[in-house]
């Protein structure tokens, strides 16, 4: 029997690459610090980089933190077409893991809609999605107006999975903006807790935080893909609120959850203690002891 949590992380991943977001590579860090959960493997998508620069930072990755067993998949290039080992990857997982398996989508959607493809009862299969991404209303970051990535860079495929799959949670850009880690706690964290995942978090994460101060005038950064990890497996940080969305095409190419489209059911939790929250993040980082030497 399946004792922990069967998962597979569909993500665009930089955390390392300069000038690209960090939070892909932090939401890994939190599912492998979780122990009730089983990460099955990682599908690589595009959006933060390139398809292939995503692959080779997540097996640069993975041989860093000692994590090497965990299959990484390639995924499609670009929105032309779905089908890639990674669809294929998780098509069959569905199958292996039916009624159990999550995926928490942290990038484009073209993977996803490939194994829908591949796959019938691929939405069927998977228990729960959790994706990052959509808006309910125009996002202001630092004062300065941000565009949509993840659910619009390939609409068509977005709207395909909303509209068959079931269990779907939304970690929607507006309510990401809670998910605010301080340079300040990052600091006192890390020295609070010397150890190699601090030493870790120092030499890839600071240029995130420069890169924020100079072009987002943050003394920190929204780490959004982690909100949508955490909601999948800690439910009681949020405040999750059932909702319909109306997504079409076209609203769908701005990123827009409501369009007037069929409606379609989904939640889209809310953080209740931002301070709880961040501190519960940097306690399961800790908790993955992928840094140190396996015994
Ligand atoms: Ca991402």
């Amino acid at each position: 029997m399946e004792s922990k949590i069967p998962l597979i992380i569909d993500c665009d991943c930089t955390l390392g690459i300069p000038g690209c977001d960090v939070d892909d590579g932090t939401a890994i860090l939190y599912m492998l610090g979780c122990s009730e959960v089983k990460i099955e493997g990682i599908t690589c998508s595009y959006g933060n980089s390139t398809q292939d620069n995503v692959y080779n930072n997540v097996k640069r990755l993975l041989k860093k933190w000692r994590c090497e067993e965990i299959p990484v998949l390639e995924g499609s290039p670009s929105p032309a077409g779905r089908i890639s080992p990674a669809a294929h990857f998780l098509a069959d997982m569905s199958e292996k893991y039916k009624g159990s398996l999550r995926v928490l989508c942290l990038g484009s959607t073209t993977n996803l809609a490939g194994a829908g493809d591949i796959n019938p009862d691929f939405y069927q299969n998977v228990k729960a999605f959790s994706f990052m991404g959509g808006l309910t209303e125009p996002l202001f970051v630092g004062g300065k107006p941000m565009g949509e990535l993840n659910f619009s860079i390939d609409y068509a495929s977005t709207v395909d999975i909303f509209s068959q799959a079931h269990d779907i949670y939304i970690a929607s850009a507006g309510n990401c903006l809670k998910s605010y880690f301080s340079e300040a706690q990052f600091h006192a964290v890390t020295e609070a807790n010397p150890c190699a995942m601090s030493d870790f978090l120092r030499e890839e994460i600071q240029y995130w935080y420069d890169y924020n101060r100079k072009y987002w005038n943050l003394e920190g950064f929204i780490n959004w893909d982690v909100m949508a990890a955490v909601q999948l497996v800690h439910p009681e940080y949020f405040n999750i609120k059932e909702t319909t969305i109306t997504p079409t095409h076209e609203s769908m190419k701005n990123g827009s959850l409501n369009g007037g489209g069929p409606e379609i059911k989904c939640f889209l939790p809310e953080i209740t203690d931002p301070a709880a929250y961040t501190e519960h993040v940097y306690q399961i980082y800790f908790n993955a002891k992928i840094l140190e030497e396996k015994k």
